[in-house]
């Protein structure tokens, strides 16, 4: 439920027409989905609070519940807590491919020319190839994939445990953030605690096959712990940092948290 009706609250009409206003600026699916989950009733009588005279004041309210929110769930993340699972026979044929372009533009990313790079907070940052990757463990995963545009789909993703991952690289885990870079010039960023979750995982397959460049090849970051625009595909850089690096959707009002 979207308790965003100006007429269920008591302010005065024109700014509760300037309300209306403010949220359909940014009423992109993003902005949406952000106010759906973050105007709880508590969310709404501090927008009361402030001035609504003032559509500054409304978008620096909503970006403040938006800072408190990543807190919040910050503090609620259990690193141990799995997400669900799945039996094969519950795997959604066919998956949807989701970006912010059509199936038209999908990259073709060169997995021969391919190199992961590294930066930041990280002791080993020599650039990874495909099949370096391939030869460390491998883990598998049927989950589901939960989009904020309303539909979700079950998958199977295979590749390396992320922490793994980090690890092996010496990567600072006493970092804030982890922070991806795409080929298609996608890019989000994530917290350490869920970069270390045991399903975090480095996919190179999906249902058993290299990625498809539909669903990211050569390697997107797969994470049942949050919504799908966390999980970047086509990962051609990743740092470790403590400079906040946010992400294509989270700079457009995405709560950056993302968890699902
Ligand atoms: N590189 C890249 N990663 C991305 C996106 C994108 O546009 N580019 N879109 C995100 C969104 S909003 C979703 S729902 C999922 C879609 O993944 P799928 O195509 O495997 O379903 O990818 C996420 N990761
Ligand atoms: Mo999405």
């Amino acid at each position: 439920m979207t308790l965003f009706t100006p007429r269920a609250i008591a302010i005065p009409a024109e700014g509760a027409a300037m309300l209306a206003d403010a949220v359909k600026r940014i009423a992109q699916p993003s902005r949406r989905a952000f106010l759906q989950r973050s105007l709880t009733l508590g969310g709404l009588s501090l927008l009361t609070g402030c001035s609504t005279s003032d559509q500054d004041s409304i978008e620096q309210a909503l970006a403040g519940i938006s800072r408190l929110n990543d807190r919040v769930q910050g503090l609620l993340f259990d690193p141990a807590r799995l997400a669900p699972t799945y039996p094969a026979s519950m795997i959604t044929r066919p998956f949807p491919f989701n970006a912010f372009y059509g199936e038209e533009q999908i990259r073709e990313v060169d997995g021969e020319a391919w190199r992961l790079e590294l930066s930041g907070m990280v002791a080993e940052r020599k650039p990874w190839t495909l099949a370096r990757l391939r030869a460390l463990p491998q883990q598998d995963q049927i989950t589901r994939h939960i989009c904020v545009e309303g539909w979700s789909a079950i998958g199977k993703w295979g590749g390396v445990s992320f922490g793994h991952f980090l690890r092996h690289v010496g990567a600072d885990l006493s970092a804030k953030y982890v922070g991806f870079h795409c080929a298609d010039d996608y890019f989000t960023s994530i917290d350490m605690a869920t970069a270390l979750h045991p399903q975090t995982l480095m996919a190179l397959t999906y249902d058993d096959q290299p990625l498809p460049p539909r669903y990211g090849f050569p390697m997107k970051l797969r994470m049942p712990t949050k919504l799908g625009y966390k999980n970047p595909k086509h990962i051609q850089a990743i740092s470790v940092t403590n400079t906040y690096p946010g992400g294509y959707w989270e700079n457009q009002g995405y709560n950056w948290f993302g968890g699902s």
